[in-house]
């Protein structure tokens, strides 16, 4: 039936439970950070690594920059499709960085001390960036300028805003949500909400 056909290639795009929204809303805990200028601005990277590195604004600026296309799933049930951001892939950012061998998990680190947990590997995909730009314009602040991460394979919640800290991790240490009963993975397709799913 075509209109069955129809539910089921839908189903394949958004996962399940998620409503797709063509506004974008402002989700988050605590305050927006409003930058004047970036030269007070650092990225700190630490943690199970050789030699703890501290990049500017500049630096970053500097890295090869790439362009993504993806859909964003929050865990609130909305998801919004065909966003293209440009930043730094998680992967170029790792030459800047010696891992030491006992790193297998991150902490991305925000303003006013939100963070958020995920696997090493999960935060090295391909489809992982930090961006700065989306649809073609610079990130608003209370879409998380100067630089958010994005992980569009995970739940929206991992896509930290206004990120300060890469730390690298040998255990799994929850972040702000995770504490707070949320999945310590979290993945759309399987509704890896809270930490009792
Ligand atoms: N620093 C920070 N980043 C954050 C959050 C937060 O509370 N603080 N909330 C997360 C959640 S739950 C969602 S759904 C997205 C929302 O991003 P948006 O406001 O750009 O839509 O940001 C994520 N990143
Ligand atoms: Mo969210």
């Amino acid at each position: 039936m075509y209109f069955g056909k129809e539910r089921e290639k839908g189903s394949e795009r958004v996962p399940p439970n998620q409503v797709v929204t063509k506004k974008w809303p402002v989700l988050h805990h605590g305050n927006v950070p409003y930058y004047k200028n970036m030269d007070q601005w650092t990225l700190r990277l630490f943690g199970s690594v050789e030699e703890e590195v501290i990049l500017s604004y500049e630096d970053l600026l500097n890295l090869p920059q790439t362009s993504l296309k993806n859909d964003v799933h929050c865990v609130t049930g909305w998801s919004k499709l065909d966003n293209e951001w440009e930043g730094i892939a998680t992967r170029e950012i790792m030459k800047k960085v010696k891992l030491a061998s006992t790193a297998n998990y991150v902490l991305i680190h925000a303003e006013e001390g939100w963070t958020t947990n995920l696997p090493l590997e999960d935060f090295l995909k391909e489809s992982s960036l930090l961006a700065h730009t989306h649809n073609g314009e610079t990130l608003t602040p209370e879409h998380g300028f100067p630089l958010r991460a994005v992980i569009p394979h995970l739940y929206f919640w991992k896509s930290a805003k206004w990120v300060r800290g890469i730390e690298f991790m040998a255990i799994n240490k929850p972040g702000f949500w995770e504490r707070n009963g949320y999945h310590m993975l979290g993945r759309p397709w399987k509704e890896e909400r809270f930490s009792w799913d």
